[in-house]
């Protein structure tokens, strides 16, 4: 299926291959499942929208491609470079590839893997335990819920990992780091980071640069590693210090422990 010039195709049934044109493609494949689309002649942006059936391959290639993934599940998605936009919605367990470019995805449900390259990449999970590869560029990560990892890649990353117990790798760069309720493990890399465990028996991992913490009252106490005294700070008053051993308290003025500092580098 496809001809030379742009391309408006629907197709439904299941099991069908499309090849559409070198051009800018509108193509929409519902049903059925198990479809391989090839949209990735020409670099004019394509729009993709697949659904009601699952096991798909979506090939995009070079333009700035718009695809919609809806009610299906276990679908691959290669978009290649460009600026995507990929919203999976009620789709679970999928795989999706970008290339370079400053890319938008969502997804809502199901464990998913997303490979988003270089670029000032945008991305928000909602439910499921989701993997997170990003290339360099200054990119802005949302997780609402799930067990997710999340590889923020070089860059200047802005990183929200809201309920969960979720792993943090943030690369290189000045990353704003913000996990909430759930034990999270973050490893803040290098960089002038902030970072803000909030609930939870969380576990911070600091290498070299100046980190900034934020620690609240109530949430449970940090324990923090590679804590350089006279360069990392708390934006907290009021803070008290006790050293145990290789272990540094550090305390409310209420009296509640906020952080757990190991092997304070002085
Ligand atoms: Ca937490």
């Amino acid at each position: 299926m496809g001809t030379p010039g742009d391309d408006m195709i629907s197709a439904s049934g299941g099991k069908t291959t499309i090849f559409p044109s070198t051009g800018k493609d509108d193509l929409t494949v519902f049903q059925g499942g198990n479809n391989t689309i090839f949209a990735n002649e020409g670099n004019q942006g394509d729009r993709v929208s697949v659904g009601m059936g699952s096991n798909n391959t979506v090939y995009t290639g070079v333009g700035d491609d718009v695809i919609t993934v809806f009610e299906s599940n276990e679908n691959l998605i290669f978009a290649g470079e460009g600026d995507n936009q990929i919203s999976l919605v009620k789709s679970d367990n999928n795989q999706i590839f970008v290339g370079a470019g400053d890319d938008t995805i969502s997804t809502e449900r199901g464990d998913n893997e997303i490979f988003a390259g270089d670029g000032d990449d945008f991305i928000t999970t909602l439910f499921g335990d989701n993997i997170i590869y990003m290339g360099a560029g200054d990119d802005r990560i949302t997780t609402k819920f799930g067990d997710n990892v999340i590889f923020a890649g070089a860059g200047d990353n802005l990183i929200d990992a809201q309920s969960g117990n979720n792993k943090i790798y943030a690369g290189t760069g000045n990353d704003q780091i913000t996990t909430g309720l759930g034990d999270d493990l973050i490893f803040a890399g290098v960089g002038n980071n902030f970072i803000s465990a909030g609930i939870g028996n969380d576990t911070v991992f600091l290498g070299s640069g100046i980190d900034e913490f934020l620690l609240l009252e109530g949430e449970g106490a940090v324990t923090i590693h590679g804590f350089q005294s006279g360069q990392d700070v708390f934006q907290n008053n009021e803070l008290s210090f006790t050293v145990s051993g290789n272990s540094t308290l550090v305390f409310a003025e209420s009296g509640d422990i906020l952080a757990t500092l190991i092997d304070v580098q002085l």
